[in-house]
């Protein structure tokens, strides 16, 4: 690929003016330019700098100049690992594990995912749009852009391809760029209790075929765990998938060590998720293959793991940190990209840049989108969200606060709010 350039074009769409950008390059912290100007030309980043820097006659060559009122510029955020689409609720399992219950020990007694997986095999295909159209919302409304949604609440052929046109259609019918997975082996469905490498068998040999031939995933995830799938089976599917040419990623060491991110990192996974059991030798894997950790603060808290992730081991073998709400009705009803930030920093020690590069640079590696989107840099797309903040640390601080101002996806200005004012009352 040729560097991108960064001359301003003859004729430029709009031209963002009286901003700060934290370009999340890595180019000093947070790849900041101070009173910095973006130019903007058939959807992507035509120039990027300081405005001192813009040629003198910039603004008649752009059709609109916009001001932005001197507020702080980031990527459009990047949310990398949901399970946003199902049906239902397991707000009833919250309760019973605030009297006690284990995640397992529900799981175990055919709740926790069985439960959604009735909800959602229940739902026809409108009913589960309109029932995950509001998750999909809020994550937008904090500046999310792309988003990962996974499949695996059907474990049947219909309900998966149910699941997986639902999100596609998600993304036609809202200005956000949905990525597909295909999470067949996230749980045993009832009727092969007993029978796991059948189960193994259907999804490989009838499940994904399917997946394929009608493009609905971009990658295939499995969940390995014990209360989920083994690592030989987890091969399985990844073989399975490497001949349809589908990328892989795993959730792997969320609840015990039994070396999936190794085997992950064997077959070049995108990404392993979760990671609080993960060993050295896991965390050595994975920088070898350069699969990204995708940490999921809102499952680590809200199933009040005390394990925590090795962060400071991630850092020594410099494998790239993302970050994710995870959004899923058992271990993370999370909808708030911002708060999985604040969650980071606190819980997880990481530094508010960190986190940030956690949904922004990073969360594109671990979807493999890091030459289009993730950072702000000419030649990517025009995705960014302009913030009434004053400095960058601030998103991160800021607990159940949303300082966005506007939204641009694809260089169109998607959405525009008036922050923290009395406009609504
Ligand atoms: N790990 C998780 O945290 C979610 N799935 C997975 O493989 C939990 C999904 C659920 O409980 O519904
Ligand atoms: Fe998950």
């Amino acid at each position: 690929m040729s560097p991108p350039k960064n001359q301003l074009s003859d004729k430029i769409d709009s031209l963002w003016v009286n901003i700060h950008l934290a370009t999340m390059t890595q180019t000093g912290p947070y790849g900041m330019v101070e009173d910095g100007a973006l130019a903007l030309c058939e959807g992507k980043i035509d120039w990027i700098g300081k405005r001192n820097e813009l040629p003198a006659d910039q603004e008649s060559r752009a059709a609109k100049v916009y001001d932005a009122g001197g507020g702080w510029v980031t990527p459009g955020l990047v949310d990398c690992h949901t399970h946003l689409v199902y049906g239902g609720s397991r707000a009833h399992e919250f309760e019973m594990r605030l009297q006690g219950a284990t995640y397992e020990e529900i799981a175990r007694q055919g709740g926790g995912i069985r439960s959604t997986v009735s909800a959602t095999r229940e739902a026809d295909a409108k009913s589960l749009l309109n029932q995950s159209v509001p998750r999909l919302v809020a994550l937008m409304a904090e500046g999310v852009t792309t988003v990962e949604i996974k499949s695996g609440y059907g474990l049947d052929l219909e309900t998966e391809i149910r699941m997986l046109r639902v999100a596609r259609t998600l993304g036609e019918k809202y200005p956000v760029t949905v990525v597909p997975t295909f999470l067949g082996a996230h749980a045993l469905p009832p009727e092969y209790e007993g029978k796991s490498d059948q189960y193994i068998d259907f999804v490989c040999n009838e499940v994904l075929p399917q997946v394929a031939a009608q493009n609905l995933a971009v990658a295939v995830d499995v969940f390995c765990e014990g209360i989920g799938f083994t690592p030989a089976q987890t091969k399985r599917i990844f073989e399975a998938a490497k001949k349809m040419g589908l990328a892989v990623k795993l959730h792997a060491e969320q609840l015990s060590d039994l070396g999936g991110t190794i085997l992950a990192a064997q077959y070049g996974a995108l990404s392993a998720d979760h990671l609080e059991y993960i060993s050295e030798e896991g965390v050595k894997a994975m920088a070898d293959s350069g699969t990204v950790a995708v940490l999921l603060p809102g499952a680590f808290y809200f199933l009040r793991e005390t394990k925590l992730p090795p962060i400071d081991l991630l850092r020594r073998y410099a494998v790239p940190i993302a970050l994710s709400t995870d959004c899923n009705p058992g271990s993370s009803p999370a909808v708030s990209l911002l708060l999985m930030l604040n969650m980071a920093c606190t819980l997880f020690r990481l530094t508010p840049e960190e986190a940030l590069a956690g949904i922004t640079r990073n969360g594109a590696r671990a979807l493999g989108l890091q030459d289009r989107i993730g950072t702000l840099e000419p030649g990517k797309d025009a995705d960014f969200v302009i913030w009434d903040i004053a400095e960058p640390a601030e998103l991160t601080y800021r607990i159940g606060a949303n300082p966005l101002k506007n939204v641009v996806r694809q260089g169109n200005l998607i959405r525009t709010r008036e922050p923290n004012t009395l406009s609504e009352y």
